[in-house]
């Protein structure tokens, strides 16, 4: 299967510039070389065009959601690139930019296929915020949401009308920072979650193990890959906008990511939140390319 790596150079959705050299970033520092090492053949669509505008677009299209028109905008172009990936046969590698891309991967997934799909979304955070319950107004705190049809509808009807997956198909892993209406979600829709403390008390290699175990009984076969750098430690990732306490480190992080894409139905992935303007001493884009290895590794071991 062909790589078709797509940069998605946004930060509207976190509001904090320097997310968008992200893509660009990784290139010149060998993210297609990492992909090549292990896989045959490797495509680089380039970056989706996303629009550039002034700081005082902030509020313009939504009051409380920062730059709506302008992630909805992106985010379309996107979904029409990850649809007509997966259409050609290649596996979509998305690159951010902010993680208010995956509204645009999920409903590109969607377009592609009627078939249902699971989304494992490995992050700090759960990034299932409605307008309402969002303390920041910032969009990347609410694409798993807006997927399973909660929020606003311009989120919600992005590119494929309704839900672009069913909650029980949701799994996220490495959460330690949840707000308390998206805490309300997980209980009320059956989201399924591995805390960092979980992870802690039973292990990695447990909750991998729990986790195929669900994906196997759920008889999905396909699978969407949302990784957020964030979900990593605090101290390998100071270049992303929102780093947390007590994270991943890298052992487990590869060991979770090859063990998923080890099943052979991972089909898309996102690679989002490098931050390469306010990193240090390249420590996050150091700890980007081990994981970017990582990923280049499993994924020339599926046959
Ligand atoms: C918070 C919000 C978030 C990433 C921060 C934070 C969300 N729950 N996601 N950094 N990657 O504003 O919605
Ligand atoms: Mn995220
Ligand atoms: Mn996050
Ligand atoms: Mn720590």
């Amino acid at each position: 299967m062909k790589i078709e790596l797509i940069g998605f150079p946004m930060f509207y959705g976190c509001d904090r510039p320097g997310v968008e050299h992200g893509p660009d970033k990784l290139r010149e520092n060998g993210l297609v070389e990492i992909l090549k090492k292990h896989n045959e053949e490797v495509e680089d669509f380039g970056n989706i065009d996303v629009m550039s505008v002034d700081t005082d677009r902030k509020y313009a299209s939504h009051k409380s959601m920062k730059y709506l028109d302008e992630v909805v905008d992106g985010n379309l172009k996107l979904a029409q690139a990850v649809e007509k990936s997966l259409k050609a046969g290649n596996l979509p590698f998305v690159v951010g930019g902010d993680h208010s891309l995956g509204l645009g991967s999920m409903a590109g997934v969607k377009a592609a296929s009627e078939e249902e799909y699971a989304v494992i979304w490995i992050d700090a955070h759960a990034d299932l915020n409605v307008t309402e319950s969002s303390p920041s107004g910032n969009i990347h705190g609410m694409p798993l949401g807006a997927s399973t049809g909660l929020g606003d509808e311009a989120l919600t009807s992005l590119y494929v009308k309704g839900q672009k997956v069913k909650p029980e198909n949701i799994y996220i892993i490495g959460l330690r920072s949840v707000d308390e209406g998206e805490e309300v979600i997980i209980r009320e829709h059956g989201i399924n979650i591995w805390r960092m403390t979980d992870i802690r008390e039973r292990g990695m290699d447990t909750v991998i193990h729990e986790l195929l175990e669900m994906l196997g009984d759920s008889g999905i076969g396909k699978i969407h890959l949302s990784y957020d750098i964030d979900s990593l430690d605090i101290r390998l990732v100071p270049g992303t906008g929102t780093p947390v306490e007590d994270g991943l480190e890298f052992e487990e992080s590869k060991a979770l990511v090859k063990a998923i894409i080890s099943t052979g139905k991972v089909g898309s992935i996102d690679f989002v939140e490098f931050n390469p303007v306010i990193d240090k001493d390249d420590i996050t884009l150091n700890s980007s390319l081990t994981m970017l290895e990582a990923f280049s590794e499993a994924l020339g071991n599926v046959k």
